[in-house]
């Protein structure tokens, strides 16, 4: 028989890796995505089955996490073996801006499935995944962050996740469920959201290396972060759900650069090497030509800033065998080499794909 698991946020990064890897071991994958105006499955679209289809192993549902009852109809009909609780509104700096809405997904999101379980009798049966984040650790009590360093959220964002990973460690211990967090650190992949730091900066470089754009605008460049890659991440939030017990883990290279050393790898990466000048607000990178390609836009500062994040995952790597296969370099190389790919897609219809048209002729 085959395992079932059921994922959150299957449209998002993590949701489809881990989609994929699931398949790969032969599960049937139910995946939850939400109403959009427009088609929001693009990074899931080469899974996708189409209904008519004889034993489907990959199933959409609508649903939202703000909204028990979806939840409770999905989770009644699916009765997964393990439930992956991924989706989030995962932006820290748009939590400052809808802390409320943050609160409902994030927070009350991870009360609402655990309560499913419940009410549906499924305390034995289900196995429970809450993506918990470095994000807890906000403002750092200890370097580098373990499962045992006090957290400090510093966003509405880390303060919603905070709560969902104590309910999730608090229905563990009242009620007996395999429910577990794992603590992952920044991952990124070329299927990153385009608003994301990493990502922001390999696919504007990339456009500006092809004269689409002039130039790349950017927050903070002091700002340091321990980045991994989703693929490898992923197959950690499985692991953690084969374990006999259910437990916490950070997910995390050790490895930690700043956002400054990140555009600099992803420009050489292009061929581009990036001169530094100015500090603070008045920071520029110019190219070998003497034009400006990065500028700090103080629009992107965060009310409250996490400044570094660094992990220890000696846990994962002690009980999960936990190795990061992909190195920041590779990282860098495979999202710059994917951004520049769809670069030139729009040169060649910028510059050939279509022909001027007179709507009046
Ligand atoms: P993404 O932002 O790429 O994906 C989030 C997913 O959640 C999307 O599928 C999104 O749908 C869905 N979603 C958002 N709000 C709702 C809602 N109200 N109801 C149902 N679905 C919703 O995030 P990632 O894949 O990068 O991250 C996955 C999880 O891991 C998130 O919970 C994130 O907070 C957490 N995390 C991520 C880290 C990272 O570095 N990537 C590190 C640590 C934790 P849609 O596609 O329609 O927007
Ligand atoms: P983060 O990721 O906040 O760590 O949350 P993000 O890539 O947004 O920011 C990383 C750091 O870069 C600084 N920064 C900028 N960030 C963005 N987005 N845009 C900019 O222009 C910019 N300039 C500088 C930020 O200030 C920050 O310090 C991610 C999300 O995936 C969360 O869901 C997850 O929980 C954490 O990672 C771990």
């Amino acid at each position: 028989m085959s395992k079932v698991a059921l994922i959150t946020g299957v449209t998002g990064q993590d949701g489809a890796y881990l989609a994929e890897l699931l398949l790969g071991k032969g599960y049937i994958v139910h995946g939850i995505k939400r109403r959009s105006s427009l088609f929001n499955t693009d990074r899931i679209d080469h899974l996708y089955q189409d209904p008519h289809e004889k034993n489907r192993r990959f199933v959409l549902h609508h649903g939202d996490l703000t909204d028990s009852s979806s939840l409770i109809r999905i989770i009644q009909q699916v009765q997964p073996d393990e439930i992956y609780n991924l989706a989030a509104q995962s932006h820290v700096a748009v939590s400052f801006e809808e802390p409320e809405y943050t609160a409902n997904s994030d927070a009350l999101g991870a009360l609402r499935i655990l309560e499913a379980i419940r009410i549906l009798g499924l305390e034995k049966k289900t196995r429970f995944y809450q993506a918990s984040t470095s994000e807890l650790y906000g403002l750092v009590q200890e370097i580098p962050q373990k499962e045992t360093t006090p957290f400090y959220p510093r966003s509405p964002y880390a303060v919603a996740k905070l709560y969902a990973y104590w309910i999730t460690v608090n229905y563990r211990e009242a009620y007996g469920i395999y429910a577990c967090n794992g603590i992952l650190f920044n991952h990124e992949s070329p299927l990153r959201g385009e608003t994301f730091v990493t990502r922001k900066i390999t696919r504007a470089l990339a456009r500006i290396k092809l004269g689409l754009q002039d130039c790349l605008f950017l927050g903070n460049l002091d700002s340091k972060r321990d980045w991994g890659h989703a693929k490898d991440y992923v197959e950690m939030q499985w692991l953690m759900l084969q374990q006999e017990q259910a437990e916490d883990f950070v997910i995390a290279t050790g490895v930690q650069y700043s956002v400054r050393e990140f555009v600099t790898a992803a420009a050489e990466e292009l061929g581009i090497h990036v001169r530094w000048e100015g500090t603070g607000v008045e920071e520029k990178g110019y190219d070998a030509n003497g034009k400006c390609i990065v500028a700090v836009d103080p629009r992107y500062f965060r009310p409250a800033e996490v400044e570094t994040l660094l992990g220890d995952a000696t846990k994962a790597k002690e009980k999960l065998g936990w190795v990061p296969q992909v190195s920041f370099k590779e990282l860098v190389t495979e999202m710059v080499r994917e951004d520049l790919k769809a670069a030139e897609r729009d040169e060649l219809v910028k510059h050939h794909g279509y022909k001027t048209m007179d709507y009046h002729e």
